[in-house]
């Protein structure tokens, strides 16, 4: 059935934040701070739409921690997710992929939530108009920390609270910034998408209770395949036997789908089913993605909706990082898919 304009007000977000913290799977720290990162995702949203006309494109001139350029939508997103946040009242520490190390709320607004999150990623696509997204986690305070870029022992503290492995969040989402704004969302009891409709300003359900195809889903494979030389023996023997069927040899080929944008490729897999990978390789052995802002959280949505996150070898989830900018080896989509990669790295 369709739904009529009418009805909307029954299914946006907000209603649904609410119905969730009636049923008492979240509290309403948490529906606050889910609001407000909606609300940061909504104003990035039209930037990213804007942003050729609004002259948003282009360096910022500043490097980021780990040495790449900054684009100045990154930067502005950024700021965007910080002061939503803020704002929320219910953060104590901020994670984020464009601060060198975890920023703390100022006391008046601190809340006892932590938020991973990075504000813009995919962020080479923008100028071509490509997809982009937002991807965040929010973890619960392990011991209360504020947050003295001077003081070397509160920082301390503050990056052991923001460490915690996947398996302590207690939510996690993205948004998909494309031809629709899509916010896919789990609180730790199913996985929710809900699509943006610009003419009122309200993310509206959309996607109820996804789950990832199995064996039935589309077989895909979503590698940056320019570093096959790079890779390791077993997953180049991988990815030849996806040319000739996968686990059912002499059947189709794989079909191979790349934006080269995390969140885009993620969407697409968890709606289609398959297998998207970030490998690690010979000159960079834990591969481009961020354990804590981008594995981790993508990994607690898949599992979610019955697929499966890993490095090759690992649970994600099971994961400790140590380090707040930790890249890891990464293979996401469809449990079998991932079983079956899994078999060569062995
Ligand atoms: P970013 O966080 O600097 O934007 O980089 C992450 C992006 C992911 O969205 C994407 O999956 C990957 O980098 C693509 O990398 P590559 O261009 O090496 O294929
Ligand atoms: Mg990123």
């Amino acid at each position: 059935a369709t739904t009529t304009t009418t009805e909307y007000g029954m299914n946006t977000l907000n209603v649904w934040l609410l119905k969730q913290e009636a049923a008492g799977t979240i509290d309403s720290e948490m529906a606050i701070m889910l609001s407000s990162i909606a609300t940061a995702c909504k104003q990035i949203s039209s930037m990213v739409t804007r942003a050729a006309i609004a002259d948003m494109t282009g360096l910022a001139g500043a490097e980021n921690v780990q040495g790449e350029d900054q684009k100045k939508l990154d930067v502005i997103s950024n700021e965007v997710f910080c002061n939503c946040l803020r704002a929320s009242g219910r953060t104590s520490v901020i994670a984020s992929e464009e601060e060198d190390t975890p920023v703390g709320v100022e006391e008046t607004y601190a809340g006892n939530y932590i938020c991973v999150f990075d504000p813009l990623d995919g962020s080479s696509n923008i100028d071509a108009g490509v997809s982009v997204g937002s991807i965040f986690g929010i973890y619960s305070e392990t011991e209360q920390c504020l947050v003295d870029d001077d003081d070397e022992e509160k920082l301390a503290k503050c990056v052991t609270n923001v460490c915690q492995p996947g398996n302590n969040l207690l939510a996690s989402g993205y948004c998909m910034y494309s031809s629709s704004c899509v916010l896919v969302l789990t609180v730790g009891d199913g996985v929710y998408g809900f699509t943006l409709d610009p003419s009122m300003g309200e993310f509206v359900l959309s996607h109820n209770n996804m789950k990832i195809p199995g064996t039935e889903g589309q077989k895909i494979y979503s590698f940056n395949e320019g570093n096959y030389a790079m890779w390791e023996e077993g997953l180049q023997n991988y990815m030849t036997s996806l040319k000739t069927g996968g686990a059912e040899q002499g059947s189709k080929p794989y079909s191979a789908r790349y934006i080269g944008s995390l969140v885009g490729d993620f969407h697409r897999t968890l709606l289609y089913g398959g297998i998207y990978g970030y490998p690690g390789d010979s000159k960079n052995p834990n591969g481009k993605l961020r354990l804590l802002y981008e594995c981790a959280p993508m990994s607690m949505i898949i599992e979610q909706a019955g697929g499966k996150g890993s490095t090759g070898r690992e649970r994600i989830l099971d994961i400790d990082p140590t380090e707040v900018h930790q890249r890891v080896p990464y293979f996401v989509g469809s449990k079998h898919e991932i079983d079956y990669l899994e078999s060569f790295l062995k």
